[in-house]
């Protein structure tokens, strides 16, 4: 039988209770033995802690890990106490949508569910994340790029809406990578993150995963610890109720194609005369200029390519463009003459803006 994952805003008190007796069961666990796997302090570990874990991020295996995650987790929910928690599902936050009072669910402030140092200043929600969802088409620039991809780490939905909400909207232990599925409004929000790509998935034909026989490490134990094998949820066992909020919000059509041609094909000019080798030889940095933009483009795409940074560190990459032009970065109308911040954040805090 399928099961429903459901808005937390439309739980019956006795679905709450039911799941939030089953984190109780998982949490006591814990208490008894911090390392039982089937506690929720292990876990929390699992997506925390690089003795177990940890979590994947700023690649193309964030969505199908994340997946995993919670699916194994639902799992011991369901176990914790049937049949009172045999149908027991993680319910999700719509946080495309405002709350109607209040910054998180309502069930997020209650017994079993709330976590003090959530940061509860009120805030704007990421103005972008239905574009990404319902606008990109591109897998790896939707969900993440093959580890290792020279042409780019982070997905959209990852780097834009979910690092912003993880840090600075949600915050506490959410902000941190570290301590993130402490707060059990983790689960919450992941569950809609995990609904977005299923919701992703759909509208773009279920494309297949790259990186499909990639491990997903903390889950080798498990039969199902593979990339390919988390990509429907129905196969899982479980899938997303719409409200009709969500039904609403997601009813835009897929846009036709965009035509493009190609007008011209030049190199970027170095601003320095002995060229770019001998510049960064010298110092850190180096400076190109545009080609001349063609008057018969509509758009002109700036692709750079054999770009070779420093693996390890820090770096960025800043694009500038006469004021006077629109500036589109990955589809979206940027209003700075800045244009593009390319970023590999230390290591250690997969959505701290380390570079910036
Ligand atoms: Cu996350």
């Amino acid at each position: 039988m399928i099961k429903q994952r459901k808005d937390i805003n439309t739980l019956s008190a006795g679905e709450l209770s039911d799941y939030i007796h089953a984190l109780d069961i998982l949490r006591a666990r814990s208490e008894i033995d911090e390392d039982d796997p089937t506690g929720y302090a292990f876990q929390a570990a699992l997506h925390n802690d690089g003795f177990v874990g940890p979590c994947e991020h700023g690649n193309d295996q964030f969505l199908p890990w994340h997946r995993a995650h919670l699916y194994y987790f639902e799992q011991l929910l369901q176990g914790a106490d049937p049949p009172r928690t045999a149908n027991v599902t993680i319910p999700y936050w719509d946080w495309l949508h405002r709350e109607t009072s209040g910054k998180f669910p309502a069930a997020f402030g209650g017994p079993g569910l709330f976590k003090p140092g959530r940061n509860v200043v009120a805030a704007d929600l990421p103005p972008d994340t239905l574009i990404i969802v319902t606008g990109e088409m591109d897998w790896n620039e939707f969900g993440g790029y093959p580890k290792g991809s020279p042409t780019g780490d982070y997905g959209r939905l990852e780097d834009g809406p979910h690092n912003d909400m993880h840090g600075s909207y949600i915050g506490g232990d959410m902000a941190s990578p570290n301590l993130a599925a402490r707060d059990a409004i983790y689960f919450s929000f992941h569950g809609f993150i995990d609904l977005m790509w299923s919701e992703w998935q759909q509208r773009n034909g279920m494309p297949p995963p790259t990186s499909p026989t990639a491990d997903l490490r903390g889950f080798l134990t498990q039969t199902l610890h593979k990339v390919q094998d988390f990509q429907r949820t129905t196969g899982l066992g479980y899938e997303y109720e719409y409200t009709d909020q969500l039904k609403a919000a997601f009813a835009v059509t897929v846009p036709a194609p965009v035509k493009r041609s190609l007008v011209g094909t030049e190199r970027l000019r170095s601003l320095s005369e002995g060229g770019l080798e001998a510049d960064l030889q010298e110092k850190e940095w180096t400076q190109f200029a545009f080609p001349p933009v063609s008057e018969r483009a509509m758009a002109t795409m700036v692709r750079l390519q054999d770009l070779r940074v420093p693996r390890g560190g820090s770096y960025k990459l800043n694009v500038y463009v006469p004021p006077q032009q629109r500036a589109l970065h990955q589809g979206r109308v940027v209003r700075r003459p800045l244009l593009r911040r390319l970023r590999r954040p230390v290591a250690d805090a997969p959505w701290a803006r380390g570079a910036r």
